[in-house]
């Protein structure tokens, strides 16, 4: 027994000292030192053993066990070091080459002029505000002097869910909702942007676009404010010399009603195939708040009066940036999207 002691010593210091690998000296520790190890089964033997022999034995066993443990232990020590050497050699990062540029997005155009809007009219004193896609009825026509069987409420116009819900076919209703929630009853100043849906959908229409639209409710308000406040909007927006017509038109919620044409921005008033030789391109809609709508919603048309105004972002987005086809604005080509960081940066 005791040769046999001797022989698993002299093997298993052999193995060990050649371990290769940490995975390795721990499948030598489970061979030598484990529950079913060559060690532990020497021990097991000892019952078979003359009782004088049976201190010796065990004695020696474990100082072998006591050895070898020492041993593995500064083995696996050496091969955890090694291992780390190994590791900060293959690992090694050179952190003078040049990274790998992070891919950066671009804004979309049509985010350009949301938000080139919002800040003018922020600057001004405005508030933008926003309110369900979804709109009721309600909101949607009735607030806004469309009573039932109005012809602009033709069912053909609009997406309806149920008869009393539709998805808004303009931001007007938000505008409604701010004159009701506003229990004082006080001035208001605000722009909405957002989504709206028409039942359309053909080269010039989509069936969703972009709108904004303003609303400005005071003591005193006249046509000379919704004049000048539209003036600074489109110089802002297409340039200083910016003119504005302003034609007499109809909208059941504003009296006086009138379109707003711009000045051609390519041919400055001359003449060309964007403003069809006219020199005047429509874009926006406007007028002073009708009383109904100002008396459906809690204002006193005898004390309050108000102007409104709306326009296309998406035709104002393809004339600013010179895009031909609106189609363009919903494809998300990176290509397209990219141009316009440059066109920013150089102030067109
Ligand atoms: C309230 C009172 C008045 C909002 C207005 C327009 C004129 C208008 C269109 C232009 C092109 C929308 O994108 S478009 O189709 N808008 O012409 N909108 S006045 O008048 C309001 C709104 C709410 C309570």
């Amino acid at each position: 027994m005791k040769e046999q002691i001797e022989q698993i010593k002299v093997t298993s210091i052999e193995e060990v000292k050649n371990a290769k690998d940490l995975r390795e000296l721990s499948d030598l520790k489970v061979k030598y030192l484990g529950k079913k190890g060559e060690l532990t089964s020497v021990l097991r033997g000892m019952k078979d053993l003359r009782p004088e022999e049976r201190p010796v034995i065990g004695e020696l066993v474990n100082k072998v066990r006591d050895e070898l443990n020492e041993l593995f232990e500064s083995i696996e020590k050496e091969l955890q070091e090694a291992e780390l050497a190994r590791k900060l050699e293959e690992e090694k990062i050179d952190v003078t080459l040049p990274s790998n540029k992070a891919k950066r997005g671009s804004k979309h155009p049509l985010n350009r002029v949301i938000e080139e809007i919002e800040d003018l009219f922020v600057s001004m004193g405005y508030d933008v505000v926003d309110g369900p896609e979804l709109e009721t009825d309600e909101y949607c026509f009735e607030r806004l002097n469309l009573p039932k069987g109005h012809p602009a409420r033709d069912m053909q116009d609009s997406f309806y869910i149920t008869p009393e819900h539709l998805l808004r076919t303009q931001t007007s209703a938000v505008q409604a909702r701010v004159m009701m929630a506003n229990e004082e009853k006080s001035p208001i100043r605000v722009i909405v942007p957002g989504k709206t849906y028409r039942r359309e959908d053909d080269a010039t229409h989509s069936h969703q676009f972009n709108q904004v639209e303003g609303l400005v409710i005071d003591k005193g308000i006249t046509l000379a404010h919704l004049k000048g406040t539209l003036e600074v909007f489109m110089r802002k927006l297409l340039g200083d010399n910016t003119q504005l017509r302003f034609r007499p038109s109809y909208f059941p919620f504003t009296e006086p009603s009138y379109e707003v044409d711009v000045s051609c921005f390519k041919c400055g008033g001359k003449g060309c195939n964007l403003c069809k030789q006219t020199g005047w391109i429509e874009l926006l809609g406007a007028g002073m708040v009708h009383p109904n709508v100002l008396k459906m919603n809690g204002y006193d048309p005898e004390k309050y009066s108000g102007f409104a105004f709306g326009t296309g972002l998406d035709r104002l987005a393809m004339f600013k940036y010179g895009i031909t086809d609106m189609r363009y604005l919903y494809r998300n080509d990176v290509r397209f999207l990219t141009q316009f960081d440059q066109m920013d940066r150089e102030g067109k």
